[in-house]
């Protein structure tokens, strides 16, 4: 035992060192004195360089800012550097290394849960099976028996853990949106931004930021049908070098109800009744539509929703809108309105109803289909971002509040400018880690993205944050990888469910001396909200022009074509015939009055009533008249892509003529459309020179709604497979009643003959879309269906009711 002269003078403390509880610390290795630990020299210079960091911070240095006219500009907080990688760590051992803790060195300023999916993509190839602990599995076939016909053993693990966790595979579905399909992808920025928003994804040309998008139905469980009439969602997510901006849109630029507080009612009133849980998918029933009549400020979604936007041909042919009014703020802190949309290149284009409502059986995947369908050809759905920009000063002479969810900002008034351009490139490996647990939210903005005062709006910002606490389980599901951003994370939340990130270091808050005051506030160039001036009394209300419910109904309505208004009415028709209660029926033409009498009148026809007296006017004010804007019609915007994903059957029989299936087939696979030969059964047909043809489906698993267009091949004699067959006649009456382009070649024409198809309109013009050709006229005549295939539809034909 050393005596005390024996002891070195610095003695006092060396072995505080060695302890987690009171000091003094002291700068005397324990090593030094005899003691053995193997990291010793790391447990010094923590203590001894942690003493030093928080020495050199002997005050809140930013404390005087936080108050007054100085507090309105944010400080960047106070950082100091720290002399050892040991300081910030939580243990001295952290430097000892294995295959589970890692290389024992510490990756300062490092969050590698935001790393690209690579770190979390699992492939199995040459693996052997394993538990969820890694135990490699011997027997995958049976549980553990007490003998070969007695009971199961309870220490069967194996089993436990595969039941157990089949058992709770499931999670809550969303609220609304249940139903959707996304991709990944690309967002290009056509050019720099820098003067209206300092947001980084439009810094400069060509800037490319990662995106994920969901598109969805509304009303629908996870498992209904993709064509049902509804509202589409477009959530976009941007991965964005300031973090994440979730564009959380709709297909339809206008919503039903002008405030948060009205959203559990609305959608109370459209999912299935309460009772009986009936109907699936549908607005169509008496609880919707006893909600909206009393709530006429729905009127102009009604319309848009009564609308072909209702119903898309694809995900890839449908705008999407940002619907509220935000604000995009620069560098120098200023700040306008914008309005987002999305246009597809591909054109907006629009299924029919009685097809959509076909579809729904032949396949509820239709639009989950087309969109995975579409990426897997390496035909990438493009959508150009476009913006409407305006002042305060400009919304406050608009005949409309900018504010008010229910009105869109015509085209004509403010021009959608395009600033970039999206691409849909990638599909997702899996569909549970990657589209249902995306967690897409309004709050999610980024600097130089800021909200307006939209009450629809503000009330959103809560509530998908909130959602995912139930739906995803607590609140690390930002961890998620599809959902963790590509930039750092560094923040003092810690612990609940699920947490991944494993956090070095003591300090889990700020402000803070132990870890060199990091992470530290950002100051100015982190987000800053607008500083919006407002003096207001505290109240509940809506401003006196929200009153106005049916100006711009009326101007989407004026808007839209003839056959979209017959449409609009029919619609109306459909979803008010399943209305039970007449009273209802009653109110909803008693609104449309109020837009326009040929729509409440064609309406009220439909349903077999009188005109009622138009619903009262919510407000004396006098109402905005506008013109009609072009804009609105679906059919304003063919699209660029011609007849690329274009979907054609190729009607086959036997005795069919070889050549010109060929011909037509392998044209139009060149120009991207997508042929399939479709015969009775699956199998082969001979055709007339001997040859065969592989039958690719069959009219039963393939029928017509699932086609833009039909090429009946014909025979040299009387393609009597195909006569005996109603599914045959079936496919090209129905074809012919969805306004489908129809090439009959040779003998083909006997089966529209058959199917009582007239070749001429009702007023005894030619059906511009009926094409008959034969061996000489084929390559012509080919050349003018493709271009009636790009049109898409020939609504010249349509008669309602159908006359076939
Ligand atoms: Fe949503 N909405 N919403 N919504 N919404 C949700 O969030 C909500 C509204 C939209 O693909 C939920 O994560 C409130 C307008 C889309 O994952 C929920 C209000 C628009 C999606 C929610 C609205 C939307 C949602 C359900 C009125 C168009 C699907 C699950 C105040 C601009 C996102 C979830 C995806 C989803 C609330 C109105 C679009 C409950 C409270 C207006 C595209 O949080």
């Amino acid at each position: 035992m050393p005596t005390e002269k024996d002891l070195p003078k610095n003695l006092a403390g060396a072995g505080s060192i060695l302890s987690t509880v009171s000091g003094p610390s002291t700068d005397v290795s324990p090593d030094s004195l005899g003691a053995s630990n193997p990291v010793g020299d790391r447990l010094l210079e923590k203590m001894t360089d942690a003493k030093s960091i928080t020495a050199d911070m002997p005050a809140n240095e930013n404390k005087a800012v936080e108050y007054g006219e100085a507090s309105r500009c944010p400080f960047t907080g106070s950082t100091r550097e720290a002399g050892s990688n040991a300081t910030t760590g939580s243990t001295s051992s952290e430097i000892n290394a294995s295959e589970k803790v890692g290389s024992g060195e510490p990756q300062l300023g490092a969050n590698p849960t935001v790393d690209p999916l690579d770190r979390v993509r699992v492939d199995a190839t040459d693996q052997v099976l394993t538990t969820n602990q890694g135990v490699p599995v011997a027997d995958n076939q049976h549980s553990l028996k007490i003998g070969l016909r007695g009971p199961t053993a309870m220490e069967d693990f194996i089993l436990r853990e595969k039941l157990t966790h089949f058992d709770h595979e499931r999670i809550p579905e969303r609220v609304v949106h249940a139903r959707g399909s996304a991709a990944h992808g690309i967002f290009e920025a056509y050019d720099s931004l820098a003067d209206i928003t300092r947001a980084n994804l439009f810094a400069e040309a060509g800037k490319q930021t990662p995106v994920f998008v969901r598109f969805s139905t509304v009303a629908g469980e996870r498992g209904s049908a993709d064509t049902v009439r509804d509202v589409r969602g477009f959530a976009v997510k941007f991965y964005t070098d300031e973090g994440n901006w979730d564009l959380v849109g709709n297909n339809i630029p206008v919503f039903f109800i002008q405030d948060a507080m009205k959203f559990p009612d609305l959608v109370h009133a459209v999912k299935p009744e309460p009772h009986h849980a009936m109907p699936q998918a549908s607005s169509a029933h008496d609880t919707f539509w006893d909600f909206v009549s009393l709530m006429p400020e729905s009127t102009h979604m009604l319309l848009w929703q009564m609308s072909d936007r209702a119903i898309p041909r694809s995900y890839r042919t449908m705008q999407g809108f940002g619907v509220h009014t935000f604000r995009l703020v620069n560098s120098a802190g200023e700040s306008v309105f914008c309005k987002f949309h999305w246009t597809p290149l591909a054109g907006t284009h629009s299924l029919m109803w009685d097809e959509a409502a076909k579809i729904t059986g032949a396949d509820p995947d239709f639009h989950r289909r087309d969109l995975w369908e579409a990426i897997e050809a390496g035909e990438y759905p493009q959508y150009e971002l476009g913006l409407q920009i305006f002042t305060e000063e400009q919304a406050a002479e608009f005949p409309f509040d900018v504010l008010d969810p229910t009105k869109i900002v015509p085209e004509e008034m403010i021009p959608v400018v395009r600033v970039g351009k999206m691409t849909l490139n990638r599909n997702p490996d899996n569909f549970f880690a990657e589209t249902e647990q995306v967690a897409f939210c309004t709050a999610h903005v980024v600097p130089g993205i800021d909200f307006s005062n939209d009450p629809l709006l503000q009330g959103r910002i809560h509530s998908y944050l909130d959602t995912q606490l139930t739906r995803l389980g607590g609140p690390n599901f930002h961890e998620i990888p599809i959902n963790a951003p590509i930039t750092p994370v560094n923040n003092n939340q810690r612990d609940g469910l699920h947490r991944q990130a494993i956090h070095r270091g003591r300090v889990n808050y700020e402000p803070n001396s132990l870890a060199g005051g990091c992470p530290f506030q950002a100051g100015i160039s982190g987000f800053t909200s607008f500083p919006e001036p407002i003096a207001e009394d505290k109240v509940r209300g809506k401003p006196e022009l929200f009153a106005d419910h049916y100006s711009q109904a009326r101007l989407f309505w004026q808007s839209q074509t003839p056959i979209e208004q017959m449409h609009i009415i029919a619609a109306f028709r459909f979803e008010l015939t399943r209305v039970q209660i007449p009273a209802i029926r009653q109110r909803v033409v008693s609104l449309l009055v109020n837009v326009d009498s040929a729509l409440a009148s064609g309406v009220a026809k439909g349903l077999g009533i009188e005109l009622p007296a138009a619903a009262p006017l919510a407000s004396n004010l006098p109402m905005p008249s506008y013109e009609p804007s072009p804009a609105l019609s679906l059919l304003s915007r063919p699209g660029l892509t011609g007849i690329r994903t274009r979907r054609v059957a190729i009607l086959v029989a036997n005795n069919v003529k070889a050549d010109s299936v060929a011909k037509v087939y392998t044209d139009l696979l060149s120009e991207g459309a997508v042929p399939r030969l479709v015969g009775v059964q699956l199998g082969k047909v001979v055709t007339s020179d001997g040859k065969t043809l592989d039958i690719e489906i069959s009219l039963e698993a393939g029928p017509s709604v699932l086609y833009d267009a039909v090429v009946i091949a014909g025979d040299d004699g009387s393609i009597k497979d195909l006569l005996w067959d109603a599914n045959a006649l079936d496919f090209v009456r129905l074809q012919y009643r969805h306004c489908k382009p129809i090439l009959a070649i040779g003998s083909g024409v006997i089966l529209l003959n058959k199917a009582e198809i007239p070749t001429t309109l009702p007023d005894g013009s030619i059906d511009e879309a009926i094409f008959v050709a034969d061996d000489l006229t084929l390559t012509e005549i080919l050349t003018d269906f493709k271009k009636a295939l790009a049109s898409h539809r020939f609504f010249a034909r349509e008669l309602d009711p159908p006359i076939v």
